[in-house]
């Protein structure tokens, strides 16, 4: 079998006695906190005797060979088609297919493989055989417009893109003179027509994979724990966006949280609805819940209330994970709604992203009979760090505590809203004190590189701490409350948006000469993105040309445009000459507009 195969040099699984699956944690959280350790967690990893770990191998190869051989991994769901369904031995074979299919196309170990793609069983496939090949997976947004999608191929040197026609066609095809990396294109629905020009037909490239695939023979990259696994690009406030590196050995942290946070173990039917573009789409999405040995569900379409409830009753979920904004949108639509449903099955809500509103926690046990559980983390953690776990006495508003083998700190800020380090020492604050939210590194779902980018990630890290970016109290027993952003990156809808990109785009219209943008509170996705622009001499500040702004925003950018412009000749500058986003913010808010020693005013 697979697991003892031997090819020249390729990787050699060790041959274990069998551990279907890694081993679920015991004892409550005080015990668990005293006792648990990342370096006695790692034993739980099957390392082959050469010292080869994959991420894929752990999430789905061990369960595949088990009893959950034949328990359903991920059963897909969509508004035009009947559901279908993949066992762990299928999505085990399958990935092991779509391996031989990308290395016939050069994929390379360390080489990124990017999708583009809705929630369909060629999204699940394309990351587990890019692992299995040993590339780095890399997921972009589907709401994203071409301009986003573009840089962010541009940024990871991608060879080759997973996508659909329609994406193919508006967002990559027009732009691809400027991408000379991108060698192969793999359109999961050519239609009738046939791939576009420039693509290849995902089944064509399949059909090649599965004439050469020999289940006897076939082996998994022989990737080490510290080799990259993952790309995902993430939102800073200035510049390009950061591509965050994660590692084959982040599957630890993946399982460890799933079960501690998540509540996951085999025999549940969970489903988290976040979008396969973010972090959270791949570590709670697909490899943290695999390797727990769960049924994942998902769902093709777009929200709507009544469908959600109806999949949560008619599946049978037991564990759902999702965001703010679809609770508030859920609560919009009505507790009535929720209660024409039965949940029996339903255990533990859990929610990411944004802040968590007490009255959505509370609302949980209206609507499902238990209050939603916060969890805090990022796109650089990797991997769940603060969490209400399940059976912890909830405290609206908070975020929780800190999972076992996690250790942070708050601390002391400085005049720019960071940690302030002075002589390579920050100050830890003691409870209820706010500052920056900081962690002790060391846990294995860590990002150890921003892409292209050291400067950027050595500023990520002071005096022992990596600093998050975010501002936070943790009280006297230990619960963290988040209080806000340290810097100006938005949050809309749980999704990151750096200012600095959506400014770039409108700054190509032609009656543009600066923009500032800001996000905007929003009852429903927390923030919106709103700009201040600048006209050049000549334009006019009118109504039609705002839409039009809009409008050329949205066709760029996508979901991350601007849905509000307000025009503002006299800009706030600092003394460098950079557009300040606070003050504009403060403004906005009515808030006070502290330290304005820094501003520039226009002449
Ligand atoms: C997973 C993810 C990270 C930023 C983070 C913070 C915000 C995440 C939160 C939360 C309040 C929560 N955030 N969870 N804010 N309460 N429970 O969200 O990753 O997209 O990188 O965003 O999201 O500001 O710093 P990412």
């Amino acid at each position: 079998m697979a697991d003892s195969a031997v090819q020249g040099g390729a990787v050699q699984r060790r041959p274990v006695e069998h551990v279907p699956a890694l081993p679920p944690l015991v004892g409550d959280y005080e015990t668990r906190r005293r006792t648990f350790t990342w370096a006695g967690a790692r034993a739980w990893l099957q390392v082959d005797v050469e010292g080869h770990l994959n991420m894929a191998h752990e999430a789905v190869d061990r369960h595949a060979t088990g009893p959950l051989a034949d328990t359903v991994a991920i059963r897909f769901l969509s508004r035009t088609a009947a559901p279908t369904e993949l066992t762990y031995a299928q999505l085990r074979e399958q990935s092991d297919v779509v391996a031989v299919a990308l290395r016939a196309l050069g994929v390379e170990a360390g080489e990124a493989v990017c999708t583009l793609l809705p929630r369909s069983p060629e999204l699940y496939l394309a990351v587990l055989g890019t692992l299995k090949a040993g590339g780095v997976y890399c997921p972009l947004f589907p709401a994203f417009g071409p301009e986003p999608v573009v840089e962010r191929l541009r940024l990871g040197h991608v060879r080759v893109l997973v996508t659909d026609s329609l994406s193919y066609v508006r967002k990559v095809a027009p732009h691809r003179g400027s991408l000379p990396d991108l060698e192969h294109v793999l359109v999961t629905d050519p239609g009738e027509a046939g791939a576009p020009e420039g693509t290849t037909a995902w089944a064509a490239a399949l059909a090649t994979g599965a004439a050469a695939y020999d289940p006897l023979t076939f082996t998994v990259a022989p990737t080490r724990p510290d080799d990259p696994a993952l790309l995902h690009f993430t939102s800073g406030t200035t510049g390009k966006p950061k591509g965050a590196v994660h590692v084959h050995e982040a599957i630890l942290a993946h399982h460890v949280t799933s079960e501690f946070a998540l509540d996951l173990r085999p025999g549940d039917v969970y489903w988290c609805t976040a979008d396969p573009g973010w972090v959270t789409g791949t570590s709670y999405g697909i490899l943290g819940p695999l390797s727990c040995g769960v049924t994942i569900v998902t769902d093709a379409a777009d929200f709507d209330a009544r469908r959600w409830y109806r999949i949560l009753q008619d599946e049978r979920v037991t564990v759902l994970y999702t965001a703010p904004t679809a609770l508030r949108m859920l609560m919009r639509a009505g507790v009535g709604l929720a209660r024409e449903h039965r949940f029996p099955a339903l255990r533990h809500v859990v929610s990411v992203g944004e802040p968590l509103n007490p009255e959505a926690v509370v609302w949980g046990i209206e609507a499902f009979g238990m209050p939603v559980h916060d969890t805090w983390w990022q796109t650089e953690t990797g991997a769940i760090m603060v969490s209400n776990y399940p059976g912890m006495p909830v405290r609206p508003g908070s975020m929780g505590r800190p999972v076992p083998g996690v250790v942070v700190a708050v601390l002391g800020q400085g005049p720019d809203g960071r940690a302030e380090v002075t002589d390579g020492r920050v100050r830890v604050l003691g409870p209820d004190e706010v500052g920056e939210l900081a962690l002790r590194p060391g846990w294995p779902s860590m990002f150890r590189a921003y892409l292209d980018d050291p400067d950027r990630y050595a500023a990520a890290f002071a005096d022992g701490w990596y600093l998050s970016g975010d501002l936070a109290r943790v009280d006297a027993d230990g619960y963290v409350w988040f209080i806000g952003r340290a810097d100006d990156v938005i949050k809309s809808a749980g999704h990151l948006i750096g200012p600095f990109e959506v400014e770039s785009a409108l700054m190509e219209h032609p009656a543009v000469a600066e923009v500032g943008v800001i996000g905007k509170p929003d009852p429903l996705a927390g923030q919106v993105v709103k700009a201040f622009v600048t006209l050049k001499v000549g334009h006019e500040p009118t109504p039609a040309l705002a839409r039009e702004l809009v409008a050329f925003g949205r066709h760029r950018l996508g979901s991350v445009a601007p849905r509000e412009i307000a025009f503002d000749q006299a800009l706030p500058h600092t003394r460098s000459g950079k557009v300040m986003r606070r003050l504009l913010r403060a403004r906005e808010l009515g808030l006070p507009e502290g330290d304005l020693s820094t501003v520039e005013t226009p002449s």
